[in-house]
């Protein structure tokens, strides 16, 4: 198992002599004002855990939306800031971060427009129509443009190897090689890649494409994904494509495709569970939703048409309409995190997710018990482990989803040994965790609705069983997995400039 140690080495050991540079939307730390002050806070995100050790252990450049809205006043007058806040500790590493502002028409068209109503449910075939706007376009290319131009300035003459995240950059290797043509450029695309069928409604297929192929290595989560990726540019492009060496070759140069199933920080979660805190915050949800010994539901998403939320309450409808026997002694606790609330789609799934639970509690509520506990109220990290322990299954039902770390972070907190994991099989987790977990096909609402009977039911000896094999695999396959080979594959890289 490797751990955050062997992977501050493996940093410093392979990287040590070129600039590392990250580049993602969401930056790792952001600055805000609360009650009077400016507050440095860092959003729990899978990706921040993972590279965040990464660019402090090479003193590396993290490039990002300055999204904050106290951003500004902390950043030097090339828009830098060092990160995490220097403490008395004159010991502990920091890093660089690059903020890159945008105007709200840039942001409308960037961030939410293209990227969000467009690609995303491009990849995600979830049946929600992408829409493509000529003016949200030009707002992608220029903000793709505007991260080049600052990734290049925090260069300059040096050796470097630059990390591109996410579907919103699509269009930045290639305005990155243009002008440094020897860079090293990686990029991870971390949600699905559909198949050409879907793809090819895209009216700037080409150029995205073209932007990809810039990257020395394009990495998606699982295999199916890379194939995919294969397929379209077989059907759209001229290249050549090499399935032994998964690569594809393209005016003399060649990208390298490859799969890495994202992952947790298995060891922190095991260990931050034992917390006082978390075992607190567990006490107070308890009392909070009174949940007494009830059988526990337990859904934790971002309000996302990808995440199959309505359908979770579909197959509670349905088990409580033919098991009654449920009915006082099971509930369903959602956490719905509200997400691109801006975008239309989004605020109906909102309002359709309110909808079905108010239906569901009018329809089978008594004696003070009502089915459904949904709340959006923004969590702490050591809250959201609160949660996971109080579940008695934990429930992902996505209609399509990259990989889901939610699957992974209750996995790895359930130290206990306790706890089933019902899981969707359109999420690239079940590629690792099918053999433990109950998978579902979110679809089909009836065999949900006996799966989540099945968890209920189950004795406890298989319950600990097959948590016991999905923490093996989630502590094998861990974050500094990911990172780790990432790395490995980046440095072989260099091979092609020398
Ligand atoms: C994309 C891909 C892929 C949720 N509510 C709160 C909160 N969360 C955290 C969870 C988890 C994260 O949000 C959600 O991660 P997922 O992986 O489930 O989903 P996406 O946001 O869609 O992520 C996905 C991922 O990228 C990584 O490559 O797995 O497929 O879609 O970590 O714990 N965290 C806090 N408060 C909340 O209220 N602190």
């Amino acid at each position: 198992m490797l751990t955050r140690k062997d992977l501050q080495e493996l940093a410093r050991e392979k990287l040590s002599d070129h600039l590392l540079i990250v580049v993602s939307n969401r930056e790792p730390y952001i600055h805000v004002f609360k009650e009077g002050e400016v507050k440095c806070l860092r959003p729990a995100s899978g990706l921040v855990t993972a590279l965040d050790p990464v660019v402090k252990a090479c003193s590396g450049i993290w490039v990002a939306h300055g999204s904050g809205n106290a951003d500004k006043t902390v950043v030097d007058k090339n828009s830098r800031v060092v990160v995490p806040p220097q403490t008395n500790d004159k010991k502990a590493s920091t890093y660089t971060l690059k903020r890159v502002w945008m105007s709200k028409e840039e942001e409308d068209g960037y961030y939410y427009g293209f990227s969000n109503k467009g690609l995303w449910p491009l990849c995600h075939t979830a049946y929600t129509r992408p829409l493509f706007k000529h003016s949200d376009w030009l707002h992608y290319i220029n903000v793709n443009k505007r991260f080049a131009d600052a990734v290049l300035e925090e260069i300059g003459g040096k050796d470097a190897f630059v990390f591109i995240q996410d579907y919103h950059f699509a269009l930045l290797p290639k305005f990155l090689k243009e002008k440094r043509a020897n860079l090293n450029v990686a990029q991870f695309w971390h949600i699905p890649w559909p198949n050409p069928e879907a793809f090819r409604i895209c009216p700037w297929k080409k150029e995205i494409l073209e932007g990809l192929l810039a990257n020395d290595l394009l990495g998606f989560h699982l295999r199916y994904f890379c194939d995919n990726f294969l397929e379209t540019i077989d059907r759209e492009i001229e290249a050549r494509i090499d399935r032994e060496r998964l690569s594809v070759f393209r005016s003399g140069k060649e990208t390298l495709i490859r799969c890495y199933p994202i992952s947790v920080d298995f060891e922190e979660i095991s260990s931050l569970v034992t917390s006082e805190t978390v075992k607190r915050e567990a006490e107070k949800f308890k009392k909070e939703f009174d949940l007494g010994n009830k059988f526990v539901l337990l859904g934790l998403d971002r309000m996302d048409y990808t995440k199959g939320i309505p359908e979770k309450l579909q197959a509670l409808d349905k088990l409580l309409e033919k098991y009654p026997e449920y009915i006082g002694k099971i509930v369903l606790l959602q956490k719905g995190t509200l997400s691109r609330i801006h975008i239309q789609e989004y605020k109906n799934l909102n309002d359709e997710v309110n909808t079905l639970a108010e239906k569901l509690n009018w329809k089978y509520s008594s004696d003070g018990w009502s089915p459904v506990i949904l709340t959006k109220k923004d969590l702490s990290y050591e809250e959201v482990l609160a949660l996971y322990q109080l579940a008695g299954a934990c429930i992902v039902s996505s209609l399509q989803d990259g990989m889901n770390l939610v699957s992974k972070e209750f996995v790895s907190s359930r130290r206990d040994g306790d706890g089933i994991l019902i899981l969707s099989q359109f999420a690239g987790a079940s590629r690792e965790l099918e053999e433990g977990a109950l998978i579902i096909n979110p679809y089909d609402i009836d065999d949900f609705a006996e799966t989540i009977k099945k968890a209920i039911e189950m004795p406890k000896t298989e319950r600990r069983q097959r948590i016991k094999f999905l923490r093996q695999v989630v502590e094998e396959n861990n974050i500094y997995k990911w990172i780790s080979e990432i790395i490995s594959d980046i440095v072989t890289l260099e091979d092609n400039y020398i």
